[in-house]
């Protein structure tokens, strides 16, 4: 499914997240940003040795704020680790803190000058916030960026297997049924 925002293009696509050949890519990572599982491990695979001394450079990042690497062996040039909330932990904040995160991925996209990236489910794994309202975030937040910025051309969610997808589906459709 895709849709046109402004001049932008938002797509959702079910697929791995490392094989996107947008411009970047973004990881689900945690505070210490020397990798992990989900999403994380097999960016670091697939990148290669090389993303991760560099991410031993970054000095970590807290949750809700993101960084920008180099993508090495990916085909994506560029890699914005970002680090979403723990749903149990963080309770009330954790919307904020999930909207944050999107949002400091796509700033941190735009200030590198890079202008198609792809997102993975942030938070919905070893994180546990539920896919439901977690993309409903997801897409509220990445829809008013592209509605007050312009550079970004497109932004595509990789959703990891066909209910994810679905999920994400459902949550378009009705953010634009209620527009
Ligand atoms: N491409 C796209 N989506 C994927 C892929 C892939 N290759 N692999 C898994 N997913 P998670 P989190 C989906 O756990 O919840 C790591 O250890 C997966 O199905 O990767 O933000 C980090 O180091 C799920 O829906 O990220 C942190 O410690 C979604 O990606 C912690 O996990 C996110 O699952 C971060 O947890």
């Amino acid at each position: 499914m895709q849709v046109t925002i402004n001049q932008s293009r938002l797509e959702l696509v079910e697929g791995d997240v490392t094989a996107q050949d947008t411009e970047a890519i973004v990881n689900a990572a945690n505070p210490t940003l020397l990798g992990g599982g989900g999403v994380d491990g097999a960016i670091h695979r697939a990148a290669g040795p090389q993303l991760l001394e560099e991410c031993r450079t970054l000095g970590g990042c807290q949750t809700g704020d993101a960084k920008i690497t180099k993508g090495y062996r990916l085909k994506a040039k560029h890699v914005v680790h970002t680090v979403g909330p723990v749903y149990r932990r963080d309770g009330e904040r954790a919307v904020e803190l999930l909207a944050s995160a999107y949002r400091r991925s796509l700033e941190v996209t735009s200030e590198n000058n890079v202008r198609s990236v792809s997102f993975p489910s942030i938070s919905t794994g070893a994180y546990g916030y539920p896919m439901e309202e977690a993309a409903a975030i997801a897409l509220q937040t990445a829809i008013n960026y592209l509605e007050s910025h312009t550079d970004i051309e497109l932004v595509r969610f990789v959703l990891f297997g066909r209910r994810t997808y679905q999920v994400y589906e459902k949550a378009l459709k009705e953010i634009l049924a209620h527009d």
